[in-house]
């Protein structure tokens, strides 16, 4: 079986692929494009016109979620919970990470600092209501690391990144138990491998070049 995943070298719903292949250790080959002006052939092959794009022998599969379902299905180990109330849960809890994936998005790309503040409350908000679940222990499993863990990982990269830089939320701001969580997602060696060598820069100068108020304004202060 062949695989090859369509890319753009910062997607957070790529990085779930990724990192889902690398816990099941399936080679795969990827393929970057850009987005700004996505090749003809990737017009052709992906209906919504975004990444991830899956290829399994030529057929394409889209959307994240089913495509990690779908590796979940193929190859071993099983990431999602055997229980179907419990793997429903966690797969309810993945959409709600999408949302989140597009707050964290919208928050660093809002253009000045009115709209900053008030997509970052929602960010914050959001992320809050993970408390609960982890609280629960909604997504502790037997096997250590689960679908749900590949799901999320990319959303504490880029909290990661944003940390680093200083920017809030900062720990204060974040349950805690949603930031231990965080912290044990990035020491994972398949979330660690997931994204591409100099990310952290390329994360950066993207913001920048699209007028990030947040980005500007950490760069304006080093
Ligand atoms: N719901 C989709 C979201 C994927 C998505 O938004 N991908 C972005 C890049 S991170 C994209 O391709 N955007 C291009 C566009 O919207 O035109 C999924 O989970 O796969």
């Amino acid at each position: 079986m062949t695989l090859k995943l369509v890319s753009f070298v910062l997607c957070p719903f790529v990085q779930r692929a990724v990192i889902t292949l690398r816990e099941k250790q399936v080679d795969f080959s990827i393929e970057y494009i850009d987005l700004s002006a996505p090749p003809e052939w990737f017009r052709v092959i992906s209906p919504l016109g975004k990444v991830p794009v899956l290829q399994v022998d030529g057929e394409v599969i889209f959307e994240s979620s089913v495509i990690i379902d779908y590796l979940d299905e193929v190859f071993a180990p099983r990431l999602h919970p055997k229980d179907p109330l419990k793997r429903a849960q966690h797969k309810a809890w993945i959409e709600y990470g999408s949302g989140l994936l597009m707050d964290q998005h919208a928050m660093s790309a809002a253009q000045d600092e009115a709209d900053y503040l008030q997509k970052s409350a929602v960010f914050r908000r959001n992320l809050s209501r993970l408390a609960s679940p982890i609280g629960s222990g909604l997504f502790a499993e037997k096997g250590g690391f689960s679908m749900v863990d590949a799901a999320y990982a990319p959303l504490f990269t880029r909290m990661d990144i944003l940390g680093d830089l200083g920017h809030v939320p900062s720990e204060a701001d974040v349950p805690e138990a949603v930031s231990e969580w965080g912290k044990r997602l990035l020491q994972r060696p398949s979330v660690a491998d997931s994204v591409v060598a100099g990310f952290e820069l390329e994360y950066i100068d993207y913001f920048i070049e699209k007028k990030s108020w947040l980005l500007q304004r950490i760069k304006a202060s080093r």
